[in-house]
């Protein structure tokens, strides 16, 4: 039998990677996409997966339209990927973010409950709910700190898929994930800032690159590689939350020697310190232990941060080429 799988924001990074994943598995996959005036596929196609994805329109923010789209696709799985995901943004548009990130996973919660509890849903779920951390190395058992309004309602989130694992007895799974990237990555996170920054710095199309905090450390891993513990989370007897990241932690700085060493430039000569980069309360420093994901889904990241800035790098000079 094939199985149906809805995935709410298919059009983001992570949506794009698993989208393919599962239609490479042979799920007829479903995409919840919220109305924009432009263009928000790019990703899709990217990915050569466009064609192969039914759409329903629906908003996080929207109950009803949640609720249609659990019972149009009758899905077997539920990944809920949708987000305001910038954490710098979350302290601008603060409610806009706890309704989406935190009582969104509600709305979809709920619809499950009512319609479809036979599902198995899957929480994307931070490394940013560490927030202040509270152990060197970060896994399932340690206290959360969120240091952002989108920290706290990813831990709203996080919770009430816990919460009704527990009180409905659903196959409810949250994926702790830590920074993961990818040539899809959006433009305004740093891994990608700084990897365009450097094509086009090479490319004489750029001067500087103003960043913020380059002492911030983060364990950075491939968006491809994380999107197969989210699978695999679900084809789990049991549900359960899981720590998904490299177990290695890098600085901005060290970072932007990587891009920039790439292709022959030194980052000391271009990167300038920008105040308005900095943020509210920053997260210094994220480091987590994937043991458990190791142990019970037997799974491992495949690409170390070099591998994984080259891969950014190289997609970057082909399109800023191309401009
Ligand atoms: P992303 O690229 O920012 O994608 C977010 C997706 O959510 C987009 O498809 C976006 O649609 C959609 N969305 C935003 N607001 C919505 C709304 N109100 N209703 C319906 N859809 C909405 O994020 P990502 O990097 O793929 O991350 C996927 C998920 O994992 C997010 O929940 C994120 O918070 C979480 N996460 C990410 C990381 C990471 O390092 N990437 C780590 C831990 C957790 P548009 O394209 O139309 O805007
Ligand atoms: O920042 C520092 C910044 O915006 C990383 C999201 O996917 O991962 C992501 O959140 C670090 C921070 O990602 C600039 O202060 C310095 O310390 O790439 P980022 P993030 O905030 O870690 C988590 C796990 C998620 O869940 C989120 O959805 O880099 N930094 N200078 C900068 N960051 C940005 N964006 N721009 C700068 O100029």
């Amino acid at each position: 039998m094939t199985k149906s799988a809805l995935i709410t924001g298919i059009t983001g990074q992570d949506g794009a990677y698993l989208a393919k994943l599962l239609l490479d598995k042979g799920y007829k996959v479903h995409g919840l996409v919220a109305r924009r005036s432009s263009d928000s596929r790019w990703r899709l196609r990217e990915m050569g997966v466009e064609a192969d994805i039914v759409y329903l329109d629906g908003d996080m923010a929207d109950a009803c339209s949640v609720q249609r789209a659990v019972i149009k696709s009758a899905p077997d799985e539920v990944y809920n990927l949708a987000a305001q995901s910038f954490v710098a943004a979350s302290w601008d548009q603060p409610v806009t973010t706890g309704i989406v990130d935190g009582l969104g996973v509600t709305h979809l919660l709920e619809a499950i409950r009512q319609f479809s509890p036979h599902t198995r849903f899957y929480q994307a779920s931070t490394s940013e709910m560490f927030g202040l951390i509270q152990a060197e190395q970060q896994d399932e058992n340690t206290p959360f700190y969120p240091r952002s309004p989108y920290g706290v309602a990813k831990l709203y989130g996080h919770w009430i898929t816990v919460n009704y694992r527990e009180s409905f007895n659903l196959h409810a799974s949250s994926g702790i994930l830590f920074n993961h990237e990818s040539p899809l990555r959006g433009i305004e996170f740093v891994t990608r800032k700084v990897t365009d920054a450097a094509a086009r710095i090479k490319q004489g199309k750029q001067q500087t690159l103003a960043l913020g905090n380059i002492d911030a450390k983060r364990d950075w891993g491939f968006a491809g590689d994380y999107v197969e513990a989210m699978w695999l989370m679900l084809q789990q007897d049991k549900p359960d939350d899981y720590v998904v990241a490299t177990g290695v932690t890098t600085t901005v700085r060290e970072m932007c020697r990587i891009a920039f060493d790439h292709v022959g430039l030194n980052y000391r000569d271009y990167v300038k310190i920008d105040p308005a980069f900095f943020r509210p309360a920053e997260v210094e420093v994220l480091l987590g232990n994937p043991a458990k994901a190791q142990r019970v889904l037997g799974w491992k990241p495949k690409t170390d941060l070099d591998t994984l800035i080259r891969m950014m790098m190289d997609a970057d000079m082909q399109r800023v080429a191309k401009e």
